[in-house]
């Protein structure tokens, strides 16, 4: 991305203004992170000639963010409230390393509008948006009428949180049922209920008011008109200082197990050039609408006949980037770093272009073959996939524990080709290469789904994996570099058993070479014996 002001442009129709009242120089960058993303903080620093410099907690004190850093500072135990979502002693450690600058990531303090703030109280440049547009972005009522009153479509539903019971079930007998309650405050499927009859209502909307009242402390509840057959499609964005702002296109983001994104990929098959222009001129109206800065993501439902409805904005750098880097060739958290520093956005509108296919499976440390149950435990062994239009955004490293404080995210393996088929050859290559053995992680699932027939035909909606998992579930079957691992180790564990000397009578134990010899013999003829 190219930095340097080009006084004469005016993207956009924004209004020029003197670029040099908002450069604020950065040289060192707190990272309030860790495992993958801050990883990948870390290097953008690392080629923008900026000083990386993270905060981690006691389990995290050998991780690979902290070995790669030029300064690593601890910020407490391993509990996340104790560390990672301690505002004071991330200042503090900002402070003590001498950062002018704080990169959030995702999780944790990055959409949290009062940790912002007190960055920029503490005069830290926070790379992320203003406090005032992330506090319009997390309260999804305000948003909605916001986009309404600029045209912008969004689902049909109420405008203003519920006061009762009464106005939801006015909403229901205009407009029908199935209703989805939302919470204002929410996001990310917390405090989020279906209801499909109005005797269901009423329970339907305590449950909701409580779950939002303990997920964001504040119980208010709207409703829309329940969306089938949806799927889940959001555009990224950039913007900077000065009113410019382009998109990046769109990811296709439906295929998800309870609101938990598994695979996403740029661009959409549900998206023709037109839709895409039209879906990318709405979030941009979006961006415009709420003062947003930085990089954020517009989040739409596409309906069956492919129309977009504003959903939400994501005031962060999301999970699922990658792929829009791998399709369009911008380094987004270096735009990010640049952006807050006051640098004019580099790449214009009619300069973007999207190449290509990518996809992206996420690796959670978790059974896929069990009902997706957390596996902890300690990384024995890892192999990682590399060549042609492959990406692998992890901080794994041989000896790692994997702990139940955080996120069960892994590794991100994307993918990229000229098409979505060799996109997709290229995933299933790669995950054939992945191994990490001593847990149980995600990978047999992404490798059942690439086979899957209407994944690879792009037949997607928000309903699609509770409807395919059955099916995939059946190819399980461990098969892949794990099969062949599990193999040895039970060799292994088989040889050593065998080798274990066998006391004698008279105390003295015989060689194990003797022992194993004396075994194999009389397991071979046990076996004689059962095959008589
Ligand atoms: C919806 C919807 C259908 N209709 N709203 C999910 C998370 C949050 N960002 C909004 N979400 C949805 N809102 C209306 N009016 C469908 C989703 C949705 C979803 C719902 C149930 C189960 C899985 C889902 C996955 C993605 C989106």
């Amino acid at each position: 991305m190219k930095t340097r002001p080009r006084p004469t442009r005016k993207p956009n129709g924004a209004k020029r203004s003197a670029p040099r009242a908002r450069v604020r120089p950065i040289s060192r960058v707190l990272i309030a992170n860790r495992g993958e993303i801050a990883l990948r903080v870390l290097r953008a620093c690392r080629e923008m000639g900026i000083s990386p410099v993270v905060v981690y907690s006691e389990a995290d004190r050998d991780s690979l963010p902290v070995r790669l850093a030029d300064a690593a500072l601890c910020i407490g135990p391993a509990p996340v409230r104790s560390s990672y979502l301690d505002v004071d002693a991330i200042l503090r450690a900002a402070h003590e390393a001498r950062a002018d600058a704080v990169h959030p990531g995702y999780g944790f303090l990055s959409e949290n509008p009062g940790f912002a703030q007190a960055c920029e109280d503490a005069s830290l440049t926070f790379i992320g948006p203003p406090p005032g547009a992330m506090r319009l972005a997390g309260d999804k009522v305000e948003a909605r009428r916001l986009m309404e009153r600029r045209g912008v479509p969004v689902i049909p539903g109420l405008l203003e949180r519920a006061s009762d019971v009464a106005a939801i079930a006015a909403f229901g007998r205009t407009n029908g049922y199935p209703i989805i309650l939302k919470a204002a405050a929410g996001g990310g499927g917390k405090g989020m209920r279906v209801v499909r009859a109005e005797a269901d209502l009423e329970a339907a909307l305590r449950a909701a008011r409580s779950e939002a009242k303990a997920s964001f402390g504040d119980d208010g509840i709207y409703a829309e008109k329940f969306m089938d057959n949806v799927r889940h499609v959001e555009v990224q964005i950039l913007a900077d200082a000065y009113g410019h702002a382009v998109h990046l296109g769109e990811r296709e983001c439906s295929v998800q197990r309870r609101h938990q994104k598994l695979v996403e990929e740029a661009p959409s098959v549900a998206l023709r050039p037109a839709d895409r222009e039209r879906i990318g001129e709405m979030a941009l109206e979006v961006v415009r609408a709420c003062g947003y800065r930085n990089a954020g993501t517009i989040e739409f439902l596409l309906d069956a006949q492919g129309r977009p409805y504003f959903m939400e904005v994501n005031a962060r750098i999301q999970v699922e980037h990658p792929v829009t880097e791998m399709v369009t060739g911008v380094d987004l958290v270096r735009a990010q770093i640049e952006i807050a520093r006051g640098d004019e956005l580099g790449p214009r509108q009619d300069r973007l272009q999207s190449r290509g296919w990518a996809i992206e499976c996420r690796v959670l440390a978790e059974d896929s073959a069990n009902g997706f149950r957390p596996s902890p435990g300690r990384v024995a062994a890892l192999r990682l996939p590399a060549g042609p239009g492959i990406r692998v955004d992890t901080a794994l490293q041989p000896g790692d524990e994997i702990s139940l404080h955080y996120d069960a995210l892994i590794a991100k393996l994307i993918a990229w080709g000229p098409d979505r088929m060799q996109a997709i050859a290229r995933m299933r290559r790669a995950l054939d290469e992945f191994l990490i053995a001593g847990i149980r992680t995600t990978l047999p699932f992404d490798r059942a789904l690439m086979a899957d027939t209407d994944f690879v035909a792009g037949r997607l909606d928000i309903g699609f994996l509770d409807r395919a998992l059955p099916r995939l579930s059946a190819a399980f079957r461990e098969v892949g570099p794990e099969a062949e691992v599990a193999a040895i180790a039970a060799a292994v564990r088989a040889t050593e058993e065998i080798l274990r000397p066998v006391p004698q009578e008279n105390g003295v134990g015989l060689s194990p070479w003797v022992t194993a010899g004396r075994r194999a013999q009389m397991e071979t003829r046990a076996l004689r014996r059962t095959q008589a």
